[in-house]
């Protein structure tokens, strides 16, 4: 019999494992999250994990660009459970989750699905930690504290995860915002934020504030951060991002031993080989192969 490895229910390269107790430590866990309830203008992230897992088998083991083998021990454990039109309810399975993870010393890899689902995981995970830092790329804020009388919603997911008292909120990308965030952002002593060009134009300076953080990090990618050339599938495509290689870039600057958590959210298609689901494919890939 000749039978290929191509299994698109799964990121390509992932062990073969759903027993938690049978896990290698320190090893990372990818969760797909199919909800996208409270997307507000192009729905259609809650298949987002299908197709970013099925993107992943375009890629070689062997990651060219990074020079490095794809060698990391990682496990995809499928889809959560989500409740569609209940965003509160399905951050707490999340949550769940989530913590059962860290209790096994897993550390979550999410897929979405849109960004309010990173409120139940980094929900879970502050709760391990106390100095925790989010690196959080986007075109948007997200520190709206409701958006249309909701407060658990995609714009306002930062908002909800400062409250949760984490260290230093760090925004990188961000071209679009209201007047009422911004002075949320002056307001806060523990907020940074990079807008694109200072991506193009400082390499230099974003690489040093980045390789400076300290304890444990937790990076969520919006894949709208990047231009909506590179990725138009997604909730609120934005104009004037940053591009793939940049991406890699940033995460080249963080030290990623101390990352405990990461997500890429929002790609919003159910085609197969759409390129914003290879974008955000990508951008898991060249993660897995760094760590
Ligand atoms: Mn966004």
């Amino acid at each position: 019999m000749l039978l290929n490895v191509y299994e698109p229910w799964k990121f390509a390269f992932s062990q073969e494992e759903t027993d938690l107790n049978n896990v290698c430590e320190n090893s990372w866990g990818i969760l797909g999250i199919p909800f996208d309830s409270t997307s507000s203008y192009k729905t259609g992230s809650r298949t987002g994990p299908t197709v970013v897992r099925e993107a992943s088998f375009g890629f070689e083991k062997y990651n060219l660009e990074l020079e490095t083998e794809l060698d990391t021990t990682f496990y995809d454990f499928g889809d959560i459970n989500t409740i569609p039109g209940n965003c509160q309810k399905t951050c707490e399975i999340i949550e769940d989750t989530v913590k059962e993870l860290l209790d096994n010393k897993i550390k979550p890899l999410i897929i979405g699905g849109e960004h309010s689902v990173t409120i139940g995981a980094i929900k879970a995970i502050s709760q391990q930690y106390d100095n925790l830092t989010i690196i959080h790329l986007d075109a948007h804020r997200d520190l709206a504290d409701e958006f249309i009388g909701e407060k658990y919603s995609h714009a306002s997911v930062m908002k909800r995860v400062h409250e949760m008292g984490v260290k230093n909120l760090v925004q990188i990308g961000i071209r679009s915002s209201s007047k009422e965030e911004e002075e949320f952002v002056k307001s806060q002593y523990n907020i940074y934020s990079f807008k694109p060009k200072f991506v193009y134009d400082h390499y230099d300076e974003l690489q040093y504030t980045l390789s400076q953080i300290e304890g444990p990090i937790y990076i969520s990618i919006d894949l709208d951060v990047l231009d909506s050339s590179v990725a138009p599938k997604v909730g609120n495509p934005t104009p004037n991002g940053i591009f793939l290689h940049e991406i890699r870039y940033i995460l080249k600057c963080i030290n990623l031993d101390n990352v405990v958590g990461f997500d890429v959210v929002e790609t919003a298609t159910a085609e197969l080989g759409d390129i914003t689901a290879v974008a955000a494919s990508k951008i898991i890939y060249d993660f897995l192969s760094l760590i």
